[in-house]
């Protein structure tokens, strides 16, 4: 079983697209094993986008990723981070294929809905660095252990 981060960027929040989105993973067969509605800093927006750090885009991906908040989440199942890739769609939504998360919401490639881990190890450091002091291991547990006796 393999964990991924996924995170419901600014304007897939202001759009009301929680529900629609939580839905999609749970009707793929994900688990949701921990959630957090935070308002990012921006020393954690830089971290998570660390990678683009160099890039002519950076500037306006973390002014966009804290200008409101957003829905962190860890989800659960059977080679997640590839599910998950796959549900969400390619990165700009004018490539996105229809029935896809981005292509059916979104039209930016900034404000393109929803993030999702893009290897098993990416999905291991971003889970520690945006829940490690938010919630601790008993509390994953709980929250795991009410999701399969919900089902
Ligand atoms: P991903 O989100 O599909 O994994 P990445 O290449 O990791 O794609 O890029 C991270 C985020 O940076 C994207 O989701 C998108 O919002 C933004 N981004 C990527 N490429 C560009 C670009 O060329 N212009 C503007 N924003 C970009």
């Amino acid at each position: 079983m393999e964990s991924t981060f996924v995170m419901i960027k600014p304007d897939g929040v202001r759009r009301g697209l929680i529900g629609p989105i939580i839905t999609r993973f749970e009707q793929k067969g994900f688990t949701l094993i921990a959630m957090q509605f935070m308002h990012l800093e921006r020393s954690l927006a830089e971290q998570h986008y660390g990678e683009h750090k160099n890039k002519p885009f950076f500037n306006e991906l973390v002014e966009y990723l804290t200008s409101g908040p957003v829905c962190a989440m860890v989800w659960e199942g059977r080679h997640a981070v590839a599910n998950a890739r796959s549900i969400i769609g390619k990165t700009n939504p004018v490539e996105a294929s229809p029935g896809t998360i981005r292509g059916d919401y979104g039209m930016d490639i900034t404000g393109n809905i929803v993030h999702g881990s893009d290897s098993p190890e990416s999905a291991q450091h971003e889970i520690s660095l945006f829940f490690h002091s938010a919630m601790s291991a008993p509390m994953f547990m709980e929250i795991s252990d009410f999701g399969h006796t919900a089902n």
